[in-house]
């Protein structure tokens, strides 16, 4: 069936399998436009034209109406009342405290685990080249240094990064953090804080989590039984 709202996506993107848990579990009717990111379908020009003129992934056409950016788009469906309360609070001080985060995690968390599978798993697989060890060791430093600050920082005092209950700043976090294990990164080793709020905001979200992590689970070879 046709729906008026299209959501463009690769479940290998982080910010795609994001909007995709929070869809899901905001209910919301939405018409699946998978985007294969690996064969370049969104590298055409009638992507571009009529898609997205950043030809990136995630996004939507709402009736006619195109936009990319996760964090935008997640606003604007919230604005149209598509998201629930407990999931982006509508009360201006507790929304505040969920977008310190979304604004917080694009240079930090989402920019360093990002830069660490590309340049481990993604790279490798299209140049046919490995990476240095030593570049390898920068990376994981930087990414260390963010998930020190999730570790202590933003889960010092709750069981979930805002406050006691999940939010979309959770469900953008995880992703961000799941995409490492393609890279064999395992957060468990050092982080044990990361590892059970990772399981919490599984609980929270599934069976949606597991459908959206189905690739990662498959490629990384670790199965939702989450050795993470
Ligand atoms: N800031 C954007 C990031 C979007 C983005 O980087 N998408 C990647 C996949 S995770 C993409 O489409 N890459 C395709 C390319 O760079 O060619 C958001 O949050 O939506």
């Amino acid at each position: 069936m046709k729906m008026s709202l299209k959501y463009y996506y690769d479940l290998l993107s982080q910010p795609s399998r994001a909007l995709h848990i929070i869809f899901r579990l905001s209910g919301l009717q939405f018409e699946e436009c998978p985007v294969a990111l690996r064969n370049g379908e969104h590298l055409t020009d009638e992507f571009k034209q009529n898609i997205n003129r950043f030809q990136r992934v995630p996004c939507i056409n709402d009736n006619g109406y195109k936009l990319a950016e996760s964090v935008a788009i997640l606003r604007y469906l919230s604005a149209k009342g598509k998201v629930p309360e407990h999931l982006y609070p509508k009360y201006f001080v507790d929304q505040a405290r969920v977008d310190e985060f979304l604004e917080w995690q694009h240079i930090t968390l989402r920019v360093t685990c990002a830069m660490y599978f590309r340049t481990i798993w993604l790279d490798p697989l299209l140049t046919g080249r490995s990476p240095s060890a030593s570049k390898i060791e920068t990376l994981r430093l930087h990414m260390e240094r963010t998930l020190d600050i999730v570790e202590e920082v933003w889960l010092a005092q709750s069981e979930f990064l805002t406050g006691p209950t999940l939010t979309v700043a959770d469900v953008f976090a995880a992703c961000e953090i799941e995409q490492t294990r393609m890279a064999d990164y395992d957060v468990r080793i050092k982080y044990p804080k990361i590892r059970a709020w990772l399981k919490r905001v599984r609980a929270a979200c599934n069976p949606h989590y597991d459908v959206a992590h189905q690739f990662v689970y498959k490629i990384s070879g670790t199965g939702p039984q989450a050795k993470l």
